[in-house]
């Protein structure tokens, strides 16, 4: 069988990550068109890859040579480039989040339902990572007894200006949403937020402390601070009745040298996520030709999103939110 002929929509950082992946090779896939509204990053990226540079998102995803679109361009083109790609009846994978509002991802879902066909991946990687994938595998094997506590710890070492504490919220928490639901086969129902002063070398925006409750009664916790400094550090405990699970740092090696005693934190998310990343792109890559695959669909972009709205509301007003539990539609089963 041909190759899918993927486009990207976006050259920025993830946008040009996920295109060395394609490039690197995956098997049935080949990266066949780029687009930026920067175009000589587009152009840059086509050097360096012999894809075909197209002028603007919609001719991307309405050429016949491409099959299926990634979408990585900046949040607020999520949801209209998601909407431009199931009108053309093609697949596409739209990194997180799919929307910025509720309705827009309900747009997403109504438009999808109405195709009548899958074809709307979101980028939540971390469904993909061996730690959280093991995790998963060991609450459902039964030997730790029942999950209890879901305790999350999301550090950037550095965030832009333009990243808000709502952003926070939006951007990097949303990740800790998916991932709860996933592990634990649950949905949350609850949302409270509170938080520390903001450090003094990143004043314009506040960590988090976000506590969730889910359906079932698990308490997940995360601590959300994209201004640590050292570098970036996810980690997550599982404590359930019998024993417990947590995720292990990914360098495969520690170090001693000079007085240090460890391993090395990677910059950012491409390192520490490289194997999901690549995961994810070889399961969706298989998924256009029929397989399986248990990344998020629009559904879980949908419900990450409402549960982003309920944080929102709630590191507002202080209070604890409901998150308003909807069926899931058959489609999506
Ligand atoms: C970034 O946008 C990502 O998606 C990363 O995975 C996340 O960990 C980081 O906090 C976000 O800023």
């Amino acid at each position: 069988m041909a190759n899918a002929r993927i486009g990207i929509i976006g050259t920025g950082i993830m946008g040009t990550d996920h295109a060395l992946i394609l490039e690197a090779g995956v098997a049935g896939a080949e990266l066949a068109g780029v687009q930026d509204a920067n175009r000589d990053r587009a152009e840059a990226l086509a050097r360096q890859t012999g894809a075909r540079v197209f002028a603007d998102p919609q001719s991307l995803i309405s050429d016949p040579g491409i099959d299926a679109v990634m979408v990585c361009s900046p949040d607020a083109t999520h949801h209209p480039l998601a909407l431009a790609a199931i009108g053309a009846g093609k697949p596409v994978l739209v990194e997180k989040p799919l929307a910025s509002t509720l309705k827009e991802a309900r747009d997403v879902i109504d438009a999808e339902i109405k195709h009548g066909r899958r074809l709307v991946q979101v980028g939540f990687m971390r469904r993909f990572d061996p730690g959280y994938r093991a995790m998963k595998a060991e609450l459902a094997g039964g030997r730790l007894g029942q999950a209890l506590f879901l305790h999350c710890i999301h550090r950037n070492a550095v965030a832009p200006d333009y990243v808000t504490s709502d952003l926070v919220i939006a951007s990097s928490a949303g990740h800790e949403f998916d991932i709860a639901r996933f592990l634990l086969d649950d949905e949350i129902v609850s949302a409270s937020v509170t938080s520390p002063r903001a450090s003094r070398l990143a004043p314009g925006r506040q960590p988090q402390f976000i506590v969730l409750e889910t359906a079932r009664g698990v308490v997940v916790d995360i601590e959300v601070f994209v201004d640590c400094g050292y570098g970036y550090d996810v980690r997550g405990e599982l404590v359930c009745e019998k024993g417990t699970i947590s995720l292990n740092p990914s360098p495969p090696t520690s170090l001693r040298h000079a007085g240090h005693d460890g391993h090395e934190t990677p910059p950012d998310w491409r390192d520490r996520f490289r194997h999901a990343y690549r995961a994810q792109m070889e399961a969706w890559i298989a998924s256009l030709s029929g397989k399986p695959n248990d990344g998020a669909s629009a559904w879980d972009g949908y419900r990450a999103i409402r549960v982003t709205e309920a944080c929102l509301e709630a590191w507002r007003s202080g209070d604890r939110i409901a998150v308003p539990v909807e069926d899931r539609p058959g489609f999506y089963l």
